[in-house]
């Protein structure tokens, strides 16, 4: 394991793919357990962090985000989100649920908006320096069954706006980080029930964390 105290665990997935849903069932899981939690999620997490997340969810016709601006305000909200609630939570011995983090960078900015790998490789560098999530888990969907439970809540923000190309490329580039860092990923098959999807969950969970473990 990574980090000495808590551990870090990020919950990954295209667009409506369940992430919140099953952070409930994760929540349950840790806290039967007795294990000291926080959930948060990116961009997000702190004061700062949420306004960089309104900013860049928010729709305007009247002039485009350069690729390059989102993969920096995204940076800029991942930096202080870890200073101020990620790194001090886990060096207090709790372990965090992140829905979302640099998975996301890699699968949307990379794959999707087209970014170059060793840009988003970089400020990963420069903003986590060594930090890493100990697990992540990935929920793998089709994304237009995604897209059609996201569109049956609220009006769409300016990713949910993507094409049905975009998300399939985010899709894609999950499972190659998954099959890339086979140690580090679960990946669950999101099209199954609600009850049967947390299940699965559940098992590979607990799998994955005896192995944690045992490296300890
Ligand atoms: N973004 C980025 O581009 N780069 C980055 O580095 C980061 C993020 C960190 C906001 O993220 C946007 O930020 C995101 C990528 C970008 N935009 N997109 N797309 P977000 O995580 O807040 O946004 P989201 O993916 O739109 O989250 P979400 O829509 O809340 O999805 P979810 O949490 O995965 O889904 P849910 O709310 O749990 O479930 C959606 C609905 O499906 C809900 O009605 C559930 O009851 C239902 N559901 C869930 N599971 C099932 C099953 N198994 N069967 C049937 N129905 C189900």
């Amino acid at each position: 394991m990574q980090n000495k105290n808590g551990l870090f665990i990020t919950i990954e997935g295209v667009e409506g793919v369940g992430k919140s849903t099953n952070i409930e069932t994760i929540k349950q899981f840790l806290a039967g357990r007795g294990i000291e939690f926080i959930v948060t999620r990116e961009p997000g997490g702190t004061l700062w962090s949420e306004q960089i997340r309104n900013l860049l969810l928010q729709v305007n016709d009247d002039e485009d985000l350069m690729g390059l601006s989102e993969l920096l305000l995204i940076f800029a909200a991942r930096a202080q989100h870890l200073d101020r609630l990620i790194r001090p939570a886990l060096a207090a011995g709790k372990w965090v649920i992140c829905d979302r983090f640099t998975d996301a960078t890699y699968a949307y900015q990379g794959a999707g908006r087209g970014l170059d790998r060793s840009k988003i490789a970089e400020l990963e560098t420069l903003v986590q320096e060594e930090l890493r999530p100990d697990l992540t888990i990935i929920l793998d969907l089709d994304p237009q069954i995604g897209l059609q439970r996201a569109q049956n809540r609220a009006a769409l923000d300016r990713f949910e706006r993507e094409k049905l190309e975009f998300f399939e490329k985010v899709r894609q580039a999950y499972l190659d980080i998954a099959s890339a860092e086979q140690e580090r990923c679960i990946v669950v098959d999101a099209s199954q029930d609600l009850e049967a999807v947390s299940s699965e969950l559940l098992i590979r969970l607990e799998e994955k964390l005896s192995l944690l473990q045992k490296d300890d």
